[in-house]
């Protein structure tokens, strides 16, 4: 324990798309770690927000035909509410669009101009002619100058995943009308990255959190450091404090969100936000590992800049793969917080326990829903549901309540062991070996209860019972608290089912090993619900049905590359005719040679209707038929034109009233 204030972080989700697993992959260990320093006595303040700015958040509002104000209301309710029922509880929930964040950012940024870290240069970028607009971040799509690979705006997110500089992206496209950009000169703001190239290699030597931060900031600073463009053309953020007319690019203030969301949270509980960041306080940011350039190189190399204190770790998290794939939402590898879990009635707890358990915090995290029940079956339903439900029912059902006996120093020696290998490892943000260590001691438990069997020594030895059960309390009640920080719901109800009336939030770990004592012990009731064959099944189906639908709609994206321009379709000389004569054709039981006046001239086609209809009752019927259709021959005969017909059975397509032969169809 440090004794400094510690001030905890989570990337801030943007306001345009409902929460998901990917997030919950880094949230669920950020609020674990939390839980844990609090249960070991720590002061910690956990703040995040939602992130408001950004052109992919002005597309969506577009799209959606709202503002992006309206928008990231919106989303923002929805990522609170989630976090709140995911038991992931921010002490503040801010939103990047606040004045606080406006005010902070603009300071931030006087202070990098007063400092000379900010100098304008004209550059080079893509500009849409039919939209009449310079394309900033995800306004433009093309190909990555360093990798080749398709990227969009700011990022190569399909190949080497770099951060891509305004005017840099190849072959630019609007995303928005397709038409192909071009490059125009506009004055923008760069923020001088490059000179902060020592002070990076020096502060990521002692960066604390997990190494693969750590490891890709130091190649990369290495490697090349570009200063960074910080100003963008848009409508929508916090205006440039040196040209009004330019908006700060979303990475400088959507990270600057961290330090107006503890100045918010710090205005209403008369507290001072500069001892996490100005004073001697541990800023630990968890984060996604595909956004470890911003929070390792660009974010430390700003606040150094302006005169703050700089990060002291960096969470970051591994991959994601569902079901075997990687992430996706548009293939429809996904979970959604909402609709697919907590929805169906699915408790938060355990997913958290998959997520935190699954792997290290820094590998690839498969989720599958087979190893989801499996998981909460043997792991949560039978080994640490059925020991404590054991235990509570037997003293309660049969002892009456907490038997009056001091459990045996080798449980507490047990206690002591499992408190200090969870210690350490959640210190090291290695939750999955905090979690097994805790999960063995259950089984530790289990074995204990089993072997002695309480239930038989009742007849023969009803003392030692009780010692047993006093032994299996004491495990129950160190469980309850080295678990809330994974499960907290379930730790709750162990708490209450124990007899405290306080919430074990209010408890320090250092309770684990101390006897239970001046508590009534309740009725036991199951902590864990079996997952059972019928339930997986409903849930492996909505998954399949949809990554089915996912590919349905790829599908007709492609079909709908497929469609013609409206200067494609412009091409075809479309004309309204009259049929003059008609006969069939020798050797062909199909077609009718016919004879169109088209108003300059008189046609000549081969039609293939000859089965629908006889030559007389066809002559003198209008039709519509295209005219500038390459010539062909057919059995010996010229086509020049084809008349147009609906359907299997050719039904002939007519202007509803008597129109001059010639007239064209648009
Ligand atoms: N809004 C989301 C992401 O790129 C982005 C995080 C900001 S953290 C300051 O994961
Ligand atoms: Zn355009």
């Amino acid at each position: 324990m440090s004794g400094k204030p510690k001030l905890v972080t989570c990337g801030l989700p943007y306001t345009n798309g409902l929460c998901h697993i990917g997030h919950l992959r880094t949230y669920v260990p950020a609020d674990c770690y939390v839980r844990y320093l609090r249960r070991a006595g720590e002061d910690v303040l956990f703040v995040c927000g939602s992130d408001n700015h950004g052109t992919p958040i002005v597309v969506s509002a577009e799209e959606s035909g709202t503002t992006p104000r309206a928008l990231s209301e919106r989303y923002h309710t929805h990522f609170k509410e989630t976090f709140e029922r995911m038991g992931v509880l921010f002490d503040h929930f801010g939103m990047t669009d606040n004045k606080t964040n406006h005010a902070r950012t603009r300071s931030i940024i006087n202070r990098l101009i007063d400092r000379g870290y900010v100098y304008s240069e004209i550059i080079n970028q893509s500009y849409c002619t039919s939209c009449e607009r310079f394309l900033p971040d995800r306004y433009v799509e093309g190909t990555c100058p360093h990798c080749g690979k398709h990227a969009r705006g700011d990022e190569c997110d399909q190949g080497c995943g770099r951060h891509l500089e305004p005017g840099e992206i190849l072959e630019p496209t609007c995303t928005v009308c397709r038409t192909k950009a071009e490059i125009r000169e506009q004055e923008h703001y760069f923020f001088k990255l490059s000179a902060f190239r020592d002070y990076l290699l020096e502060y990521l030597k002692d960066l604390k959190g997990t190494l693969n931060a750590r490891n890709y900031a130091i190649g990369w600073v290495e490697n090349e450091l570009r200063d960074w463009c910080i100003t963008r053309t848009l409508n929508w953020g916090v205006r440039f404090p040196g040209n009004e007319e330019l908006v700060v690019y979303v990475w400088v203030d959507a990270p600057i969100g961290y330090i107006s969301f503890t100045e918010e949270w710090a205005d209403a509980h008369n507290d001072d936000w500069r001892r996490y960041w100005c004073g001697d306080g541990e800023v630990t940011h968890f984060i996604g590992s595909d956004i470890i350039y911003h929070h390792c190189i660009f974010w430390p190399a700003l606040l150094q800049a302006a005169g703050y204190g700089s990060p002291h770790a960096v969470v970051a998290s591994g991959m994601l793969k569902v079901e075997d794939q990687k992430f996706s939402k548009s293939r429809g590898y996904v979970v959604w917080a909402n609709e697919d879990y907590l929805d169906v009635g699915l408790p938060s707890d355990y997913l958290r326990y998959y997520l935190l358990s699954y792997t290290s915090h820094t590998k690839e995290l498969n989720f599958s829903w087979k190893a989801f029940q499996e998981r909460v079956n043997n792991e949560l339903v039978n080994t640490l549901g059925n020991f404590i439900y054991r235990t509570i029912y037997f003293a309660e059902d049969k002892l009456g309540g907490i038997p009056d006996i001091q459990p045996r120093p080798e449980i507490t020696e047990e206690i002591k062991k499992t408190r200090a290998l969870v210690d350490d490892a959640f210190r090291a943000f290695d939750f999955k070996i905090a979690i097994d260590g805790i999960m063995t001691f259950a089984a530790f438990g289990n074995n204990y209860i089993q072997k002695n069997a309480p239930w038989k020594l009742m007849k023969t030895d009803p003392a030692e019972a009780e010692a047993v059960i006093a032994d299996c309390l004491q495990i129950v009640k160190a469980l309850a608290l080295l678990l809330e920080p994974v499960i907290p719901d379930s730790a709750a109800k162990i708490w209450a089912m124990l007899g405290y009336e306080r919430p074990i939030s209010e408890y320090h770990l250092d309770e684990a090993d101390t006897p239970l004592s001046g508590v009534t012990l309740q009725k036991a009731a199951p902590l864990f619900t079996k997952l059972d064959d019928e339930k997986y099944a409903v849930l492996e189906t909505t998954f399949a049905g949809r990554v089915e639908a996912a590919k349905k709609k790829q599908e007709a994206h492609e079909e709908k590359k497929e469609m013609v321009t409206i200067d494609e379709f412009g091409k075809m000389d479309l004309r309204v005719g009259r049929i003059l004569s008609a006969e069939p054709i020798k050797g062909s039981k199909k077609l009718l040679k016919i004879a169109v006046d088209i108003g300059s001239e008189k046609r000549q086609v081969v039609s293939g209707i000859a089965p629908f209809y006889t030559p007389e009752a066809l002559i003198g019927s209008q039709v519509v038929m295209i005219t500038n259709l390459e010539p062909a021959t057919i059995f010996g005969v010229e086509s020049r034109g084809m008349i147009l017909a609906a359907g299997d059975d050719a039904a002939l397509l007519l202007p509803n009233r008597e129109v001059e032969p010639g007239t064209k169809i648009r």
